[in-house]
């Protein structure tokens, strides 16, 4: 049989794991054009918490009783479609389930020769990109400015900060443990970081952080943080909007202040992306990428959460709050030998 996670009700606040089910299903075959996958690691982001609400925004909600949509690292277990073998290891979107078919479409081959698989999900996919997109082509990235971003030991943050590093800028980070903020500074190299649950005045503390000034702010987390930072920005400065994930589980929109005056005065830039609008680059900047993990230059962590497909419910709402230090993956299989 197939097990699958589907979702039984919509969350109020943050998600319960009573908000969704496991359920059995035969595992269904592939047709002429198809594979049969067979999930190895199953990806649980931010963007799925946005997913589940009943109001759709840029993409299709998940409805009452369907699969919980989301990317994984599969196996091709067979092969009925000429570009794959079984044994493949490919990135596919059949959600949260332990096999599924697929034709082809948005598959993307893994080597294992280049990083493990499971960075398929992580710095090697679409947290990755994100990163990789929203600080080069939105932030518009110089050599030498400086860099301020927040959840930076998730996988997204981490890895801007890293390539801004690579950049010759000088890098702040802002998380929520000081396990994370040790992680950032003394093993990925960023110039100064901070715990934001010790900080009450984020203006003031950016103040001190950047005396002259921030010429690019990587937003994963929106709220007071973000608050705190257009008044630092420098002048031609830029507020990449990235994320918002302290919003995403709030029961009530929060207030904040009005901040705009800053952007005339600074003649400063804001602009919110999806790391979709790249997807013509995103071949060619993963040939980058995967050059410097291989250099040394990115270096990565991953949180698996073991214990099979039931444990993606508990493994999302741990990630949500703060439970992961790099990328959330849950383990669902090995890799078969199988050819
Ligand atoms: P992640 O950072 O690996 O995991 C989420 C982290 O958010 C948690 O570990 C937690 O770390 C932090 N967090 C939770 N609640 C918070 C709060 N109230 N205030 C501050 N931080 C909080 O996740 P990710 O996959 O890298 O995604 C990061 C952000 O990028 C998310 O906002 C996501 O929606 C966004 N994103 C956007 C795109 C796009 O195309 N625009 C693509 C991918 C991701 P702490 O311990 O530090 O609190
Ligand atoms: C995508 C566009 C955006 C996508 C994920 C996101 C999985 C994430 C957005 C967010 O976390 O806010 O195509 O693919």
């Amino acid at each position: 049989m197939n097990r699958q996670i589907t979702l039984a009700s919509r969350p109020i606040g943050y998600p319960k794991e009573s908000d969704f089910r496991l359920v059995e299903t035969p595992i269904p075959t592939p047709e002429t054009g198809q594979v049969q996958l067979k999930t190895l690691y199953l990806s649980v982001d931010p963007y799925m918490r946005g997913r589940i609400n009943a109001a759709k925004s840029y993409a299709a909600t998940v409805e009452i009783g369907e699969v919980m949509i989301g990317g994984v690292i599969a196996q091709v277990i067979e092969s009925k479609h000429s570009d794959f073998q079984v044994g493949d290891i490919v990135n596919a979107h059949i959600g949260w389930q332990e096999y599924g078919v697929s034709n082809g479409d948005g598959l993307r081959k893994m080597d294992a020769a280049i990083a493990p698989i499971s960075t398929g999900a992580g710095i090697l996919g679409m947290p990755g990109l994100t990163a990789y997109f929203g600080l080069l082509e939105v932030g518009k990235l110089q050599d030498g400015e400086t860099v301020f971003v927040s959840g930076a030991a998730g996988a997204v943050g981490s890895v801007v900060g890293q390539i801004a590093k690579i950049k010759g800028c000088r890098v702040v980070g802002t998380a929520g443990t000081d396990e994370k903020i040790a992680y950032i500074v003394d093993e990925l190299g960023f110039d100064a970081a901070f715990n934001y649950k010790n900080v009450t005045d984020y203006q003031a503390k950016l103040e001190g952080l950047f005396p002259d000034g921030i010429d690019v702010y990587f937003d994963n987390v929106g709220g007071r943080i973000t608050d705190g930072v257009f008044p630092n920005l420098r002048v031609k400065g830029r507020a990449v909007i990235c994320g918002q994930i302290s919003q995403y589980n709030l029961e009530k929109p929060e207030m904040g202040p009005r901040f705009l005056w800053n952007m005339i005065t600074k003649r400063a830039r804001i602009e919110g992306f999806l790391v979709s609008d790249f997807a013509g680059q995103h071949a060619e900047a993963l040939v980058q990428m995967a050059e410097w993990v291989r250099q040394g230059k990115l270096k990565y962590r991953e949180t698996i959460a073991e214990g099979g497909i039931e444990k993606a419910p508990a493994a999302f709402i741990s990630m949500l709050k703060g439970g992961n230090i790099g990328k959330q993956l849950v383990k669902i299989a090995d890799i078969a030998e199988l050819r």
